[in-house]
């Protein structure tokens, strides 16, 4: 019998990202001041969001669309900055704290100890602001060591949106500058939603982000659940005093592009936006917003339950990476199903992991390989103990 082994693709070792080369070595090194998997490298350069026929590049059309009828010349747009920026670029200049979790190497991909995968496209709003722009779209693949489900994915990609008002905007108002860009903030993205959508079930919940104040977060109903899509807020007067703006107010967003496509187009599974399986790509085409994604048949997931004694080095995005180094795109869901502490203090957790493929039933050979090699090196990587 002819017997199918998955691989994960291989990726070229020299990239052009955003205008420059960059070659495999200086991205994904052995080097304690790096955490970048050969599984990420590969992503770098693929620009889902530039393709028109691609879910991701038809919602990106669509929302310059809204941005170019309301607002006609009015917003500049970038896509293709590279998204290996600096530790300054990605948090200081946004005022993340120094000791924010987001800073930390479980929640972030370290090229070296001064220079990440950007974990948002909020990264790029100082150089922007700086370089002059008052008004701006930045769209891009963002990265960040997070669980597995259906709606995470450690690439993913995000949309911002800068607007800056001079004083004679909010004169004549009646509203305090930080009131009249909060308005017009969730003014612009209701009618985003509205342009996207028609109409859809949403509401606003009140957030932090270290960058704006106050801090708001869009959900959409979908699918019986209340979905996050992007989060805003008005920027912290502080940014804008440090990039040549100090009589200005300004609002930004982050949209998650996969999240709204997955509303928009009824897609299931974050996975499916990486697929090139021509029963996924077909369905799309440039300029059709929100046909209907039919899904070919969902083949049987298959789950593994593994049980450890943890560390206290133990965390799940660990986890998660080195069940997707091993799974890739076969894994879809990691999930804590036990958790207890005994009496001499050691804490046991047992993972769920549900194996499906989208593309054709998985053998009970292939999935007990995978799991058989997921065992063994969260064994030796982790510094956990097997029960
Ligand atoms: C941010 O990234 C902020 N930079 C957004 C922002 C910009 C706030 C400007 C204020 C001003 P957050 O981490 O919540 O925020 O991510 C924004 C969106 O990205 C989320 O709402 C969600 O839609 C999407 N997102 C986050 N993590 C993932 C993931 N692992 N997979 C897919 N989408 C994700
Ligand atoms: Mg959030």
């Amino acid at each position: 019998s002819t017997k199918k082994k998955w691989r994960q693709p291989v990726a070229s070792s020299v990239l052009e990202l955003g205008g420059t080369k960059i070659a495999k070595d200086d991205v994904v090194r052995d080097d304690p001041t790096n955490n970048v998997p050969d599984t990420i490298f590969s992503k770098l350069g693929m620009q889902l969001h530039r393709r028109n026929n691609h879910p991701l590049g038809i919602l990106k059309n669509g929302i310059y669309e809204y941005f170019d009828t309301n607002y006609p010349n009015m917003f500049d747009k970038f896509d293709d900055l590279c998204p290996i920026v600096s530790v300054k670029q990605n948090f200081d200049d946004v005022l993340v704290p120094a000791d924010h979790v987001s800073r930390s190497y479980n929640d972030t991909y370290y090229v070296d100890s001064q220079t990440v995968l950007r974990c948002h496209t909020s990264a790029h709003q100082a150089e922007l602001l700086r370089g002059g722009h008052t008004h701006f779209l930045v769209t891009g693949d963002v990265y960040r060591r997070d669980s597995i489900d259906s709606t995470h994915y450690p690439v993913f990609h995000q949309m911002e949106g800068v607007r800056v008002f001079t004083p004679e905007s909010w004169e004549g108002s009646g509203l305090d500058p930080t009131s009249f860009a909060a308005d017009d903030l969730k003014k612009s993205l209701e009618g985003l939603a509205h342009h996207l959508f028609g109409a859809v079930e949403m509401r606003w919940i009140d957030a932090y982000f270290p960058f704006t104040n106050p801090s708001y977060e869009l959900e959409i109903y979908f699918k019986e659940k209340w979905m996050e899509v992007l989060g805003c807020g008005v920027m912290e007067q502080e940014i804008l005093k440090s990039n040549g703006r100090s009589d200005s107010v300004a609002w930004a967003f982050g949209l998650g592009l996969e999240r709204l496509a997955m509303v928009l187009f009824d897609i299931p599974d974050i996975r499916l936006f990486w697929s090139n399986d021509e029963r996924f790509t077909s369905q799309f085409s440039k300029g059709q917003m929100g046909v209907k994604f039919k899904p070919f048949s969902k083949y049987p997931p298959c789950y593994k339950d593994m049980s450890f004694w943890i560390s206290e080095s133990f965390t799940e995005n660990n986890l998660c990476e080195v069940i997707r180094g091993i799974a890739g795109d076969l894994v879809e869901e990691v999930t804590l199903i036990d958790n207890f502490t005994n009496k001499k203090g050691m804490t046991s957790h047992c993972y769920r992991i549900a194996y499906r493929s989208m593309e054709r039933s998985l053998t009970d050979e292939e999935i007990n390989d995978l799991q058989w090699n997921v065992r063994e090196q969260v064994q030796n990587k982790l510094n956990v103990v097997l029960r």
